[in-house]
C-alpha cells in the first residue's frame, strides 16, 4: 500500500522509519544542539536531516511545539519560526518525506504550502481550526492518542481499560476526519506512548498493538528514549537505545508500520531483518 505525502508516495507493505528533528529548545534528547540565537539553525537541522536520511529515514519528523510532560505552550508565531526556516531548508534541498509535528492550523496550512507531506498531531486535529486546516491539504495525517495535555496529563492517568479507550478515541477521530472530509485512506493510528499513561497503561497498549493494527489503518509508533524503558531498565535518556530497538522490533513483527525514533540507523536495521523474516514488501 502506497500512502500519498504530497509530491512523494510512501510504501507502507514494509516497516517505515520517521526520524525525529526536536525544533524545541528543550529537546530532552538533542540537547539544544540544533540552536543558535536563539532558535533553530537551518543549516544545522539540514546536517542533522541529511544525515538522517543517510542513516535510511524514510520521514522526518519536525516539531517546534514542546509535547514533554509539563511543558508550556508556546505562541503561533513562535512555532512558525522554529519550524518553517527548518522545512523550508529540507525540502529545497532533500527528497525526503517531511512531516511536521503540530496541532496549529496556522502551522498546518504554512506547512503544506512550505511542501510538507505528512501532519503528525498528537491532539488528534481537535484544536480549532485544526481539522478545516488539515483537510485542505489533503496531506495524511497522523492521529494520536493522548490524556488531558501535556502540562497534566502524566498527573495520575487513570482508565477503565486504557486499550478500549484509546482505541474508541482513536476511532472516533477517524470518524471526525471523514465528516470533515479527510477519508481513511490518508490516515494513521498512534496509541501515543507516555502522552497520559503510567508504565502499565504503556505495557498493556503495547501488548494491544496487534487489535490497533488489525482495525486496519498503518499504526506509527514513537517509544524511542521514552521513559517506559528507563523505568524498565533503570537507564537515564541516553542509555535507552537497546531498549527502544527491542520495542522496535516487537513493534514491527506485530505489523506497525511507522516507527519515530532518534536513532534511525539502527531503527533502520532492526526493521530490515524484521521485515525480511516476515516477507514483507
Ligand atoms: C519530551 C518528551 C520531548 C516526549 C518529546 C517527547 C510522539 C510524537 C512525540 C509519539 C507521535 C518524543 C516526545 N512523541 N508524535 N511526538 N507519536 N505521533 O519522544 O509517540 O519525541 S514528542
Amino acid at each position: 500500500m502506497i500512502l500519498q505525502c504530497g509530491a512523494r508516495g510512501l510504501d507502507l507493505s514494509a516497516p517505515r522509519v520517521m526520524g525525529v528533528i526536536n525544533l524545541t529548545p528543550d529537546s530532552f534528547s538533542d540537547g539544544g544542539s540544533l540552536w543558535r540565537d536563539g532558535r533553530p539553525a537551518a543549516d544545522r537541522v539540514l546536517q542533522r536531516a541529511e544525515r538522517m536520511l543517510a542513516d535510511g529515514a524514510d520521514i522526518l519528523d519536525l516539531g517546534g511545539e514542546s509535547t514533554r510532560p509539563g511543558a508550556a505552550p508556546v505562541s503561533v508565531q513562535e512555532e512558525c519560526d522554529r519550524v518553517l526556516p527548518a522545512l523550508e531548508a529540507i525540502a529545497a534541498r532533500l527528497d525526503v518525506i517531511v512531516s511536521v509535528d503540530t496541532s496549529t492550523p496556522e502551522v498546518i496550512r504554512a506547512a503544506a504550502a512550505a511542501g510538507a507531506g505528512l501532519l503528525n498531531d498528537v491532539r488528534s486535529l481537535a484544536r480549532p481550526g485544526a481539522m478545516a486546516a488539515a483537510a485542505a491539504t489533503g496531506l495524511p495525517v497522523c492521529l494520536m492518542h493522548m490524556l488531558g495535555e501535556p502540562a497534566t496529563m502524566q498527573k495520575e492517568p487513570v482508565y477503565r481499560d486504557v486499550c478500549a479507550e484509546v482505541r474508541e478515541f482513536l476511532l472516533e477521530r477517524v470518524s471526525a476526519c471523514e465528516s470533515a472530509g479527510i477519508p481513511r485512506g490518508l490516515l494513521l493510528l498512534d496509541p501515543g506512548f507516555g502522552f497520559g499513561k503510567t508504565l502499565e497503561h504503556n505495557l498493556q497498549l503495547f501488548r494491544g498493538l496487534p487489535a490497533l493494527v488489525g482495525l486496519g489503518l498503518p499504526v506509527l509508533i514513537g517509544v524511542s528514549r521514552k521513559s517506559m524503558i528507563g523505568r524498565i531498565l533503570g537507564r537515564d535518556t541516553r542509555q535507552r537505545l537497546a531498549g527502544g530497538l527491542a520495542l522496535a522490533t516487537l513493534a514491527a513483527q506485530q505489523g506497525v508500520a511507522v516507527v519515530r525514533t532518534h536513532d534511525v540507523r539502527a531503527t533502520r536495521d532492526v526493521l530490515a531483518m524484521v521485515a525480511a523474516v516476515r516477507k514483507d514488501g
